[in-house]
């Protein structure tokens, strides 16, 4: 892979627009992680919010700007990076479209913050019916979508440019920008879902145009983008692991066949499968939540063979440093190094939360789960740990690689440190929930002792052990800004290594059609029509009048 080789530094232009992104998404961490910290306290039952404030907009506040806001931007500045430096510089035009999408996304943000923070929009990151908020908050949710259409078309077409280029050369295109690209394009076909529920449904409802919207469908809309919502997310993880990882410990990428393999497996099956999240609700028939139970089983697939990728890379770079006997080559990682140190972290935490998921997907037990605070639990080890220490890692080196600085040694081990503190902020926390939850404690609800019944005197230690939890998570953000602000701005000047993997000889030659994008979105257009076509036919043909919406708040 004779491109990893060449174009180490980064065009000036190109790290601006993605440092631009990165600023929005570590404001938003910091402003989400205290919307966190409010919660636990007032669901300690010892604590009440100040100012009238409600604790459900305080929890939309968390949700939107920690799920959806730090998300997306961390994900599209990294992923600008990476095509920069896998694909080569972006095109003055290519750059321009980064740009829109930037100020479309952001100023989209602001719009939907304010309303919330108005309290006109308390209606959780979810946002569908029947809870109704002010119009403005829709459309600022609109922009977002419609300004991640655009950035990331700019990161598309940088690398369609590299394939024009490299045309019967015999090379694949370079990995990171290909999962790039397979990340985007599963974007597009979710956020399909999200905004014809915006467009057709929220939006014309909250402007008083339609009286009614179906409900079921609102949620249906939803979820068909809020499962790949969650890859979307894991994907850019997956990059590091894949990608970075192998770099920084010295190894090599296993294999690159499985890599792309199991990204065109998530693109495959991350869609087909949102009626896991309403295994319990009526108006959907049980043959068709069997079904995407099963599809959701197949997307398991790739994050199993991820795993193994994972294993194979670690002993072989283990056993080579010298690593004896069954599991000698463990110690020789490079545990000092945080840029693999805390996504580390994150893998350890996915094999819990990725279990967990398992078990909320198994139709049956689901129900022993569903809307209880396990789901909180399942999903702060995946998202809020496996995902976010992978991304904070990668911010390590890629926040002074843009701003031409040094991660430096005591910063290298305070970032080791914020790493073992939010581990065990999130066990505390993350076990509370999971406990909590099976002994019936609900998700999604402010403090209450439910008239005094007996159960719910058994959940209230869990509540003061996720208070414990969180706090410590709050100390490890406040760790992390110090950090990240550091690393943009006041550390030493210098150049930070954009870490890529080369392939390892083992792998054999990569298959072309794992990079024939049209043979894949077929697959991916006729799995989405035969999983979603009845059971939107049913929803529309026997749903009830639909709902006048509610403000609860
Ligand atoms: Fe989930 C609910 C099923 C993965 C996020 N999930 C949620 C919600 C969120 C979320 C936010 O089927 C709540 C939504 C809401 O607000 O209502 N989830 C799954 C399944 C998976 C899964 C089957 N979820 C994720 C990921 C998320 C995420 C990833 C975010 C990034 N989830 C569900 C279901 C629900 C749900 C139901 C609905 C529940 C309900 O009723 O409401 C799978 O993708 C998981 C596969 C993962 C694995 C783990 C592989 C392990 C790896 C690590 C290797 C480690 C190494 C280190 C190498 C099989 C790759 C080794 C070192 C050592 C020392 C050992
Ligand atoms: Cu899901």
């Amino acid at each position: 892979m004779s491109h990893t080789n060449s174009m180490t530094k980064v065009d000036r232009r190109d790290a601006k627009l993605a440092m631009a992104h990165i600023y929005v998404a570590f404001i938003s961490l910091l402003l989400g992680g205290l919307a966190g910290l409010l919660q636990v306290f007032v669901r300690s039952g010892q604590f009440t919010l100040p100012a009238g404030i409600g604790y459900y907009q305080v929890l939309t506040v968390h949700g939107v700007l920690l799920g959806l806001i730090l998300t997306t931007f961390f994900i599209y500045g990294f992923q600008i990076a990476s095509v920069s430096r896998t694909s080569g510089t972006f095109t003055a035009s290519q750059r321009r479209l980064g740009w829109i999408g930037f100020w479309l996304m952001t100023i989209g943000t602001a719009a939907s913050a304010t309303m919330v923070l108005l309290n006109k929009a308390t209606v959780l990151y979810t946002f569908y019916a029947p809870l109704k908020a002010h119009w403005i908050f829709y459309l600022g949710l609109t922009l977002v979508v419609v300004g991640s259409w655009v950035g990331g078309a700019g990161q598309i077409l940088r690398y369609v440019q590299w394939r024009k280029e490299n045309k019967g050369s015999g090379q694949r295109s370079p990995l990171l920008s290909f999962m790039v690209v397979v990340n985007n394009l599963m974007w597009f076909v979710a956020t399909l879902g999200v905004a014809a529920s915006v467009l057709i449904q929220l939006l014309p409802w909250s402007l008083g145009l339609i009286e009614r919207v179906d409900v079921a469908l609102s949620r249906t809309l939803f979820w068909y983008f809020g499962h790949a919502l969650v890859y979307f997310w894991l994907l850019p993880a997956y990059m590091v692991w894949y990608v970075i990882i192998p770099k920084v410990i010295g190894g090599k990428i296993f294999s690159d066949s499985l890599a792309r393999l199991s990204f065109m497996l998530f693109l495959l099956f991350s869609i087909p499968v949102g009626i896991h999240h309403q295994l319990t609700e009526p108006g959907i028939d049980g043959t068709w939540k069997f079904i995407q139970v099963v599809l959701t089983f197949a997307v398991i697939v790739p994050s199993l063979m991820t795993a193994f990728s994972m294993f194979a890379m670690f002993e072989l770079r283990g056993r080579e440093l010298g690593g004896k006997g069954l599991f000698g080559w463990f110690k020789k990682l490079p545990w000092k190094d945080a840029r693999f140190f805390v996504p580390f972290i994150g893998m350890v935490a996915f094999i819990p939360g990725g279990a967990g998921g398992i078990v909320n997907a198994s139709y049956q037990m689901n129900q022993l789960i569903h809307n209880t605070i396990w789901v909180t639990g399942h999903f702060h080890l995946t998202i809020a740990t496996a995902v976010v220490l992978t991304y904070f890692g990668a911010a390590f080196w890629l926040i002074p690689h843009l701003t031409g600085r040094t991660l430096t040694k005591s910063l290298n081990n305070l970032s080791n440190f914020a790493g073992i503190l939010w581990a065990t902020g999130m066990t505390i926390m993350s076990s509370a929930m999971h406990i909590a939850g099976l002994i019936g404690a609900p998700r999604r609800s402010d403090y209450s002792e439910y008239g005094g019944a007996s159960q719910a005197y058994d959940w209230i230690p869990y509540q003061i052990a996720q208070a414990v939890g969180g706090t410590i998570l709050f100390i490890a953000i406040l760790v992390i800004m110090y950090i990240v602000v550091k690393l943009a701005w006041f550390a030493p000047k210098g150049e930070e290594e954009f870490p890529i993997g080369d392939v390892h000889e083992l792998s054999g030659p990569t298959p072309a059609i794992l990079e024939n994008f049209k043979v894949w979105l077929v697959i991916l257009v006729a799995l989405i029509l035969f999983a979603y076509t009845v059971p939107i036919i049913d929803i529309i043909s026997n749903s009830p009048a639909g709902s006048k919406g509610y403000q609860l708040w």
